[in-house]
């Protein structure tokens, strides 16, 4: 017979045996990071190409209703203050990637490819498990890596009829781009391994520069006329050089042909000697649609374009002629877009994924629309800095609308989190798992730190770096200028009245200006301190 404490004993071993196959059970389940399907959640990152925020109703209705876009967001979170770190399209990609600064991640513009042997979060994802894929826009360069499949886009990609190169192989697809992007991922998903998440990137090209709509919207918002922002016609006194000097005008800087799609008649234009940029540009976008394609393509725009062309407007009336017919273009290629997310979220709603799929909208910047009188991005200021971000994840997150500061520096984070892969100790951003769900980490910032770096280059907008707290955005512009401007938000939400130079605000800059300094110490970034003129 055993005594009590023999037994006590032999308790305590089985318990410490126990407790111990569950410790090497937890290690195991903690340390591979391998998660099974089922528990793992799938993600699917929708992101567009210069998607405006003030172009999706759930943020502004005034232009246009986007009901697929607005369905996620009344389903899952919208947020109202997030943020990219360099408004410019193969910059924002790398962050997104990587999880950190365009400095550290090298893509500091548009130029540079991307040195895809680096951590990315796709790759720590597929060791981990999961599927990995990549559709459409990439504009990286380099080939991806870090992805099971991936159809792509070279470089910017067309409209109509584009080339896709498919892992490696590039072929001519028939259709619009927009619908052939979604086709490609719906038809990647249907065939997947369904053992495995999968983590999908979808990539649009649109709604980037030249605006081609496909056909079936080109009669959207014809008899219309869209309000021209308030600060359409900004003078940009109080402004330094940078914004004075910029090439992004509405009013001066888009082309008639390849933009506005007023293209000489064809045969004035066949018969121009080496023809001029505007039109080799058109025509590199219209000659690849088919002979009914541009049939159609002509009568939509024919009387339009025959009333400019009669009486063509001047001045004022011409800028606006010139925003009306930017914008609507503009919008009738996110009309496809949203569309297009429709299909995507009826798909997951037929497979009975929808639950377990965080599905992700965004841009990879802001985008003017007509504001200081602009098309494009790059600079600090509200329009290009802010992206529009939408998260759905029914297993986890309630409906609503957050309101704290986040960045595109977040996502990759974010991922890794949700896919229970300890996130690595040199990424920048912080994962937003618990922001989605109003429980937000008491230490989450105050102040968000951009840098801009594409100058001398295309629509000339100078070299910045800045920072954004809830009230002030604090801007340098450098190389070849050395200009500060400062913004009291609430007071100035169009960013009109420059106060840098106002007395009233010199602690405000003296804070800031210091935080700014802390800010560039803490990412690491004070290289390009050594182009700073002397
Ligand atoms: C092209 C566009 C520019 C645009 C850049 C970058 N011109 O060069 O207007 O700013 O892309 O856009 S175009 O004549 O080729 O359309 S980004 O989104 O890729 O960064
Ligand atoms: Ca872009």
């Amino acid at each position: 017979m055993r005594t009590r404490s023999q037994a006590g004993l032999l308790q305590r071993a089985r318990w410490r045996k126990r407790g111990a196959f569950l410790i090497v059970v937890l290690a195991i389940a903690c340390s591979v990071n391998r998660s099974p399907a089922g528990t793992s959640p799938n993600i699917l990152f929708i992101m567009s190409d210069d998607h405006a925020y003030q172009a999706i109703s759930c943020y502004d209705s005034t232009l246009i209703h986007t009901p697929n876009i607005d369905r996620l967001a009344r389903e899952g979170v919208r947020f109202t203050n997030s943020f990219c770190t360099n408004a410019i399209c193969a910059p924002s990609r790398a962050v997104l990637l990587t999880g950190k600064y365009s400095h550290l991640n090298g893509v500091v513009d548009n130029r540079v490819a991307f040195d895809g042997s680096q951590q990315t979060f796709p790759k720590l994802l597929r060791t981990a498990g999961y599927q990995t894929a990549l559709f459409g826009k990439w504009h990286l360069k380099s080939d991806p890596t870090g992805f099971d499949y991936w159809n792509i886009l070279p470089d910017q990609g067309n409209y109509y009829n584009p080339d896709f190169i498919e892992m490696g192989v590039r072929a001519k697809r028939k259709g619009y781009v927009t619908d052939i992007i979604t086709d490609d991922c719906l038809a990647w998903l249907k065939t997947r391994k369904s053992d495995k998440p999968f983590c999908v990137l979808l990539h649009n090209k649109a709604p980037h520069r030249n605006w081609m709509p496909d056909l079936k919207h080109l009669p959207m918002f014809r008899d219309e006329a869209k309000p021209i922002p308030p600060t359409f016609f900004d003078d940009y006194s109080t402004r330094s050089e940078a914004a004075r000097r910029q090439e992004m005008r509405i009013a001066d800087d888009l082309f008639l042909a390849y933009d506005l799609k007023v293209p000489p008649p064809d045969s004035v234009s066949a018969g121009m000697p080496g023809k001029t940029t505007d039109v080799q540009l058109w025509h590199s976008e219209y000659d690849r649609l088919t002979a009914e394609e541009k049939n159609a393509w002509n009568r939509a725009y024919e009387s339009e374009n025959t009333a400019f062309q009669t009486s063509p407007p001047g001045g004022e009336a011409l800028a606006r002629w010139k925003y009306q017919r930017y914008i609507k273009d503009y919008l009738r290629c996110i009309a496809s877009v949203d569309e297009n997310v429709g299909r995507v979220l009826d798909y997951l709603d037929e497979s009975g994924l929808a639950s377990n799929t965080i599905v992700v909208y965004t841009s990879d910047q802001g985008f003017y629309l007509g504001e200081h009188g602009w098309f494009d991005k790059r600079f600090m200021y509200e329009e290009s800095l802010r992206i529009p971000l939408i998260i759905r994840y029914p297993a986890e997150i309630r409906p609503g609308i957050i309101s704290d500061m986040v960045l595109n520096l977040d996502f990759a984070p974010t991922f890794l989190d949700y896919a229970g892969v300890r996130i690595p100790d040199d990424i920048q951003g912080r994962s937003l798992r618990g922001v989605v769900r109003s429980q937000t980490p008491p230490d989450w910032r105050q102040s968000i730190y951009y840098h801009y770096y594409e100058y001398p280059a295309v629509h000339a907008v100078r070299r910045h770096y800045g920072l954004r707290t809830a009230r002030y955005k604090l801007i340098h512009f450098y190389y070849d200028i050395d200009a500060w401007e400062l913004y009291d938000l609430p007071a100035d939400p169009h960013e009109l009245n420059n106060c840098y130079d106002d007395p009233r605000y010199r602690e405000a800059v003296r804070q800031l200006t210091t935080e700014l300094d802390r800010q560039q110490m803490i990412v690491g970034d004070t290289e390009y301190r050594k182009l700073l003129p002397r």
